[in-house]
């Protein structure tokens, strides 16, 4: 039973496990040039779909309409009170202003999770989310937050035996409604008149993972550097504090590869500028950090400021060169942000995407290492800064954005602002300096740009509420393909103070990207600022992360050659343990350890729930047997972590920078029956019972932490 006409549904596999189902309210149009999906091909496979109920022998039902798909005409301006489009903005006629939605049986005995980038419960259901690009209130997002900065309409279902994901592909704005519409139903709508869907399905969430890696790409390469720790503020104002800053972190011994630049350093908020008098020497500057063993990260704007008269190139060259959005009438496109009235590149087209992966040059050639992309939703204002508070004024859903068969309005390509920055840094980096890794940081994403960036989750506060759900959100950002992310340490808006900040640093060991960061006057972070006890155990936790590199560049690369996630919920290592999709106050860091931070002021002790298996204590090497619950001392210093039983963890001795030599290394098995076998790079150990191998042999200690043996702070 059809009942959408034939010529309005196409369906085949693109993979043996993924299978594209497409609907069109009238024709189908032809792929667009940013299409993220890397699978064109068709392929044989044992899906079944009846026009009604995809299914598949090894599974079962994996999807079932409830209804026809229908459509409507739509207009976009607020969601759930968070404003979307300009007052009054109108979506323009044809695809942008359709509606197609589909409305789907909901799998009451499954549990859905994705979507990305959420302020919520790591599961999702019941619930509604959009997907659309935003710089959300600065008065601080919450619970409530429809819409954050990053773009995933991708949603995962997870019951016992099977993982599905359901990737969208539409840029345009979506929604997903999970039983809130209709208690038995998953209803999801997008403009643009296709639901054009990729539905995966596979036997473990692991497997999962790989195959979205394989139809939207692998996370990026990281280069070890960026796998250490990060010092960044708003508000470091001269060259010289910087070099001071550096020297302060050696002076106390304390870990660091990276500082970044805010834009403080740009000449009044120019990207691609240094300002000549407070930071008069950049690339003396990055000699003199470089030479103990730091780097530089400089923020770059996407607003260029509207200066086509100065000595500043970037714009003129930018407006001749045809790379800026322009308004209907062909004017140049303004709108207002950190230098007041700023002209934006239209990353929709590759000649501007060029062109900007051109610009890096500016900076590598001043010996910065990486490039931090921020107001990339893009996030534009209602009048210049210069004159006081603005309010947000989003870019007209109908611009002109794109060239040639892909020109379209700003409304389809809007969620990719970021993700095509990215693209253009990450490529201009590649073909500027292609000895290295590219390294870009970027705050607006959306499916795929795993590809070209890392990321961080934006302007977080100083509150016990945003460090507690820092592990839903970034286990969740893993399971939506993108393992490589962190959170401000201490928070970004606000003041932090001692506790706080010591508990947000005894969780970010485990962050794949740890990074300091607080805004423009909020009280100092710096590992020292809260007196030397705090200081003490700050160092002793940025120790631990540069002991754990060998590992987490592991999962790195896991991450990068098969998608998998680098934090983990439970649920991800034991998908057969119902209790273990409950906890998501708990974490697995890759596959051998557990993290169950305090998120709460004044706690020192909590409960923790131990998924079937041998659990180490970290710290004691007092072992659990699970599945079983235990309250659990945590001191501060002292975060509960757990090895898990059957598996080895490298750790190095600490160093104050991945350019520093390795003074020695341990491996550390945690016997469990039978067999195992881990790696770091260039190395792999295989054990069976007493009997180890190392391949090559010698370079690490190897221990075997026994059942019976008690340690304490047991560092190699
Ligand atoms: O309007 O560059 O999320 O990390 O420090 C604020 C200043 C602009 C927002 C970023 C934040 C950064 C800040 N930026």
């Amino acid at each position: 039973m059809s009942w959408t006409p034939a010529s309005h549904q196409r369906h085949h596999a693109v993979h043996p496990h993924i299978y594209r189902l497409h609907f069109a309210l009238t024709d189908f149009r032809p792929a667009r040039s940013w299409n993220v999906v890397e699978l064109p091909t068709e392929v044989p496979s044992q899906f079944e779909w009846n026009g009604t109920i995809l299914s598949h022998p090894g599974w079962g039902v994996l999807l079932e309409l409830a209804a026809p798909p229908d459509g409507r005409s739509a207009q976009l301006s607020d969601y759930h009170g968070q404003l979307l489009a300009r007052p009054g903005d109108q979506l323009p006629a044809g695809p942008a202003s359709q509606e197609i939605r589909l409305r789907l049986r909901r799998d009451h005995k499954a549990a859905y999770y994705g979507l990305g980038q959420r302020m919520g419960p790591m599961r999702r259901d019941p619930g509604s989310f959009c997907n659309w690009t935003v710089d959300p209130p600065s008065s601080g997002h919450h619970r409530g937050t429809a819409s954050m900065y990053q773009a995933h309409p991708y949603l995962m279902l997870h019951r016992p035996g099977l993982a599905l994901g359901l990737f969208l592909n539409s840029s345009w704005f979506s929604r997903f409604d999970l039983g809130l519409e209709h208690e038995d139903e998953i209803v999801i709508c997008t403009l643009g008149g296709e639901a054009d869907f990729y539905v995966l399905a596979a036997a473990t969430p692991a497997e999962l993972n790989h195959q979205l890696a394989e139809l939207t790409g692998f996370p990026m390469q990281v280069p070890l550097w960026s796998l250490g720790f990060h010092q960044s503020r708003w508000g470091y104002r001269e060259q010289s504090e910087i070099a001071e800053l550096v020297s302060q972190f050696r002076r106390r011994q304390i870990p660091l590869d990276v500082v970044h630049l805010d834009i403080d350093y740009m000449d009044d908020f120019r990207s691609f500028s240094f300002h000549p008098e407070r930071f008069p020497d950049p690339r003396a500057l990055a000699e003199e950090v470089g030479a103990q063993g730091v780097r530089l990260v400089t923020i770059i704007d996407p607003g260029i400021r509207f200066d086509l008269h100065s000595p500043y190139e970037v714009a003129r060259q930018g407006s001749a060169g045809g790379h800026f959005l322009r308004n209907r009438d062909g004017s140049p496109f303004s709108a207002y942000c950190w230098p007041d009235a700023a002209l934006f590149t239209d990353y929709a087209r590759a000649d501007a995407r060029h062109w900007w992966g051109e610009q890096q040059g500016f900076l590598l050639d001043r010996g910065i290492a990486g490039v931090w992309i921020d107001m990339n939703e893009p996030a534009t204002f209602a009048s210049p800064f210069s004159e006081g508070f603005s309010s947000q004024l989003p870019v007209p859903l109908g611009l002109p954005s794109g060239s040639g068969d892909d020109l379209t309005v700003h409304a389809e390509v809007h969620n990719l602002y970021g993700h095509q920055m990215a693209q253009a840094t990450h490529q201009g980096l590649q073909r500027l300096r292609p000895e290295e890794t590219p390294w870009v940081l970027t705050r607006s994403a959306f499916v795929g740009t795993q590809k070209w960036a890392i990321s961080w989750m934006g302007d977080n506060h100083s509150w016990w509420e945003h460090l507690a759900l820092t592990l839903p959100q970034l286990v969740s950002m893993g399971l939506s393909g993108s393992p490589l992310v962190g959170v401000d340490i201490g928070g970004f808006f606000g003041n932090t103070h001692a506790e706080l900040f010591e508990r947000w640093m005894e969780q970010a060991v485990f962050y794949p990207f740890m990074r300091n960061h607080s805004a423009l006057g909020t009280r100092a972070q710096e590992p020292w600022a809260f007196g030397a006890e705090v200081e003490e155990r700050v160092r002793g936790h940025i120790q631990l992360r540069y002991q754990l590199l060998p590992y987490l560049q592991e999962l790195a690369r896991l991450a990068h050659e098969q998608g998998l996630p680098i934090l983990r919920p439970l649920f991800f290592e034991f998908p057969a343990d119902p209790e273990s999709a409950l906890h998501e106050d708990q974490a697995m860091f890759g596959d051998a350890i557990l993290i169950a931070p305090i998120t709460r002021p004044g706690h020192t002790h909590r409960q923790i729930y131990f998924p079937p298996g041998s659990w180490y204590d970290f710290w004691s090497n007092q072992v659990v047997e699970g599945p079983t619950f235990r309250v659990w001392d945590a001191p501060l210093g002292k975060m509960p972590t757990f090895c898990r039983g059957g598996r080895a963890i490298p750790l190095d001795a600490p160093r104050l920078s991945t350019q520093e030599p390795i003074s020695g290394c341990i491996w550390w098995i945690f016997p469990e029956e039978g067999k195992g076998s881990a790696r770091r790079a260039g190395q792999v150990l295989e054990w069976q019972d007493d009997q180890v191998v190392l391949e090559p042999p010698g370079a690490c200690e190897i221990v075997i932490r026994r059942k019976d043996t008690r340690i304490s702070r047991d560092y190699p």
